[in-house]
This record gives C-alpha cells, sequence and structure tokens, in this order.
C-alpha cells in the first residue's frame, strides 16, 4: 500500500480528542496506512523568529508542522484565506477584500510549505492537499520536481464561473488547481462550477464524464461529498451521560419543543437569517409562544476579520430584539450560546432537540446537519430543516428544504415540524439515516484514495 501523505491548513494532535469525525477518519486512515501529516502547528511568532519545521512521530504516523510568523498569520491566514478566498467561494463578493499584501503573503506560505514538504516525500506516496489555504501547493510540488499523484480536495464550495472571474488572482489560482491528478468537490454543483471554469475560460474540454483535458494536461474533477462517523455520533447521543444532560434541558415547567441549531459563527451560515425567521415562527403562529425555544450555538471564529465581528453585533442585537419584544419572566425565546461547547453536550443537544434548524447561505457540505440526523432516537426522532444551499442538500433530500432568505418559508417549515406526526418522523429519518451510512466518513476518504490511486503509475513488483 502506498504511504499516504496529508497537507492541510491545520494538523490535529493525535493525543487530543479531534474535534470532528474527519479528524478522526484522516488520522485512521494515516495509522492504518502509515503516513505524514503536514501543516500549521497553530502557533504564531515574531516575523523576524526563524520558522523551523517540528516532526513527531507517532508509531507509523509522523506530524510535521511549522509555525506561522504574525506576517503570514495577517496575509496568508487572515487576509487571502479568510477575506478573499472564503467570501468568493461562499458566493460573496460584496465582503471580499484584495490586496497586493495578502495575495503576496498566500503565495510566499505555500511556497514555503511546498519548499519544505517536497524534501519529505518518496517517490511512491500519495499525496492529498485540503481546502482553500493551500490551493497552489500542488503545483508549488511540481516546480520541485514532485512527480508523485497529487490530489486535492475543496471542503467549501466552487462558485459559478462569472463570481469567480470577479477575483483579482482566479487566473493564477485557476492555472495552479489544474496540476492537480484530482480535484475533489463536495457537490455535482461545484464540479459542475469548476468544469465550465476550466473548458469556457481555461480552453480546456471534457475528455469523458469526469476527466478534463486542459494546457496538454488531464486531471480528473469528482464528487466526493464528506460524511461523519456515524457509529461514534450514536454512541455518543446514547450515552447515559447524553440522557442526564438531555434531562438537565428539560426541565419540568421548560417549553415543549426544543429546537437547535449549530455553527461557527460565519456569515455564511445565514444565522441573523435565521433569527428572523424563528421570530416570524413566532409572529404567523403565536401559539408557539411559550412553547418553543430555539437554541444557538455559535463558537467564535476568525475573530480578527472585520465582517466577523459585524456578524456577532448584529446576531446578539437580534437574539437581544426577540427575547424583548415576546419572552416573559418564565420563558426565553432565544438561547445564544457563543462559546465553544463539548462535543458529547452537542450529541446530547441534538437528541434532545424537536427540530435541528440548518440554513446556511452556502455551504460546501454541513456536517452539523448529518450530526443531529445521526443524534436522533429512532424511535422518536426529529426533524431537519436544512437550507437548499447546504450541500448536504444534494443528498438528504427527506430533510425539510428550505430557501434561508424567505424567512416565511423558514417560519412554514418549522410549524409543519412542530406538528408532524411520529410515523412521517420515522420514515423520513430512516431514510436520511440510510444515506448518511451510504456516505460515510471513511467510505469519503477511502473513495477519494482510490480515485488519487487510479492516477498513480503503477508500484514497482
Ligand atoms: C467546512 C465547510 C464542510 C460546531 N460548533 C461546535 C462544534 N462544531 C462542529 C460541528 C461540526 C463542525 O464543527 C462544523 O462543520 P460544518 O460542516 O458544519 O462547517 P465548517 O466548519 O464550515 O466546515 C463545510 C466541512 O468543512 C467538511 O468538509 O461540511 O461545508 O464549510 O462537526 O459539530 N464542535 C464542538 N463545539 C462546538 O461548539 N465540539
Amino acid at each position: 500500500m502506498r504511504r499516504l501523505v496529508i497537507a492541510s491548513n491545520r494538523v490535529a494532535e493525535p493525543g487530543c480528542q479531534p474535534s470532528g469525525g474527519l479528524a478522526v477518519c484522516i488520522l485512521d486512515a494515516l495509522r492504518k496506512r502509515g503516513g505524514l501529516w503536514f501543516g500549521w502547528n497553530g502557533e504564531v511568532i515574531a516575523d523576524d523568529a526563524p520558522t523551523s519545521v517540528t516532526s513527531r512521530k507517532y508509531d507509523d504516523l509522523t506530524l510535521v508542522t511549522m509555525p506561522l510568523t504574525e506576517s503570514d498569520y495577517k496575509e496568508y491566514y487572515l487576509g487571502f484565506s479568510n477575506a478573499a478566498l472564503w467570501p468568493v467561494h461562499h458566493y460573496r463578493l460584496d465582503l471580499a477584500r484584495f490586496t497586493q499584501e495578502s495575495s503576496e503573503g498566500y503565495r510566499r506560505v505555500n511556497d514555503r510549505f511546498a519548499e519544505e514538504l517536497a524534501p519529505l516525500l518518496k517517490a511512491s506516496d500519495l499525496v492529498w492537499v485540503h481546502d482553500y489555504h493551500l490551493v497552489p501547493l500542488g503545483a508549488g510540488l511540481r516546480t520541485r520536481g514532485v512527480r508523485n499523484a497529487i490530489g486535492f480536495f475543496y471542503h467549501i464550495p466552487f462558485p459559478p464561473p462569472d463570481v469567480l472571474v470577479a477575483m483579482p488572482e482566479h487566473e493564477w489560482l485557476t492555472s495552479a488547481l489544474v496540476e492537480y491528478d484530482l480535484v475533489g468537490f463536495q457537490t455535482k454543483t461545484d464540479q459542475a462550477n469548476f468544469c465550465r471554469f476550466v473548458c469556457d475560460f481555461m480552453g480546456g474540454e471534457m475528455a469523458a464524464p469526469d476527466v478534463l483535458r486542459v494546457s496538454g494536461k488531464t486531471l480528473m474533477a469528482s464528487v466526493f461529498p464528506v460524511g461523519i462517523d456515524v457509529d461514534s455520533f450514536i454512541a455518543m447521543a446514547r450515552s447515559p451521560e447524553a440522557a442526564k444532560r438531555i434531562q438537565r434541558v428539560h426541565r419540568a415547567g421548560e417549553p415543549r419543543v426544543h429546537i437547535i441549531g449549530v455553527d461557527r459563527l460565519d456569515y455564511t451560515k445565514g444565522l441573523p437569517d435565521r433569527l428572523r425567521s424563528f421570530k416570524r415562527l413566532l409572529e404567523i403562529y403565536p401559539q408557539n409562544c411559550k412553547a418553543v425555544t430555539l437554541m444557538q450555538i455559535a463558537p467564535p471564529t476568525r475573530e480578527d476579520v472585520q465582517a466577523y465581528a459585524d456578524i456577532r453585533h448584529e446576531l446578539e442585537a437580534l437574539s437581544g430584539e426577540i427575547n424583548g419584544q415576546f419572552g416573559d419572566f418564565d420563558w426565553t425565546p432565544v438561547r445564544y450560546i457563543h462559546r465553544n461547547v463539548p462535543r458529547e453536550t452537542l450529541a446530547a443537544l441534538y437528541r434532545g432537540s424537536q427540530i435541528g434548524l440548518v440554513t446556511p447561505l452556502r455551504d460546501g457540505m454541513n456536517l452539523v446537519a448529518k450530526e443531529y440526523v445521526a443524534a436522533q432516537n429512532e424511535d422518536n426522532p426529529g426533524v431537519l430543516i436544512l437550507s437548499r444551499f447546504a450541500g448536504a442538500s444534494e443528498d438528504l433530500q427527506e430533510a425539510l428544504i428550505v430557501n434561508p432568505y424567505d424567512a416565511d418559508e423558514v417560519a412554514h417549515a418549522m410549524q409543519r415540524a412542530i406538528a408532524m406526526p411520529r410515523e412521517e418522523r420515522i420514515e423520513r429519518h430512516r431514510a436520511l439515516m440510510a444515506r448518511l451510512r451510504e456516505r460515510d466518513a471513511c467510505s469519503w476518504m477511502e473513495g477519494f484514495l482510490r480515485a488519487l490511486d487510479a492516477c498513480s503509475l503503477p508500484l514497482a513488483a
């Protein structure tokens, strides 16, 4: 079996409990195959400090990490990655900030990563690069003579060509992208946007389904929807500790219906729109007053980027407004928690909530939707309300699919979920669970690696 080399912006610590099914799966695969995980260690050091690489071995797994300097952090991470690429890829040109400085920082860090990673590679390694921070890493490895099969996975959406071309660096970025042997996407829409860009703007052509020919090269562009580690989530949600947590939240006299939202506090997640929809629920269906509570968990993220500070203020104002207008001494309509909550608590909160409200304005996949489904009691499951703009909606069609921009539509969906008979909830949940199992975290990983393996030259016997 070929050794697996993973490069991602951040590297998870094998000692600590990884925060997502994805990290668990990557670590698992790396341990099984033996492998190397390369990326930023999360540290930010002074500009004049040496940026040395640290290598640590855990049996067959090697973690190779390096810090970022203050300028790297500002220009590569906060700047180009999170204030330019992230909004553009989520169709938010209005929030994108392009500066010469940040694009240079992005090139510099990717170049440094390529310089450090290239000498660590063996000829037979499979190299898998993750996400928008590291688009040019593959091209950087190629210029350093690396001929291995290199794959790239886009965790976020790939925008339509008309949106992408508004980004000053789009030609450079896409010419780096086609240096990969395999580019993976979450959905057919993302894949189609990419293929359309390559054909209409780069003079490429579709040589076969999923196969592109451009600038004398051939590459695969395929769909691999990310999944979750279903069984570990079920186990967490069914544990006796989870049952105790649910009981604590559902104290006697508390509302009958609990709605839950869990999202990093990011403008792509549609949180203000979600609160406005909840407000509409209380206005259109006043019988829900004192009977329904929305718990929104929104841990802080990228707070040094202005757009994130703005969304926080908007959300605090909106939840205050709703609680002020509708709340009573014995009922708080919105419970807003701006903190990171332990994963086990999340699983319990999902299970104890009759509605999972997942309404991003644009999302690559959205794992919360899948976690909510996995955590439900199959004999009396809750209802998932899911935005049509989350990648997960391509698969999870048995959810109540909504347009998150239409507050009334989402309010009606909440009312429908509140009134939904148990048999219908069970039927929908069963179908959703089957899809979750069909496409879980490990099958995502294995599917991508199989396709990447097929791009490699045969191993010598
Ligand atoms: C990107 C793409 C794509 C959230 N709050 C807490 C917490 N979480 C966990 C959730 C879930 C994860 O974070 C969030 O995953 P999402 O998929 O919803 O969103 P992004 O972070 O934007 O991820 C996305 C994903 O990559 C994978 O490819 O699906 O579209 O944007 O697992 O449970 N976990 C804990 N405390 C919290 O407060 N412990």
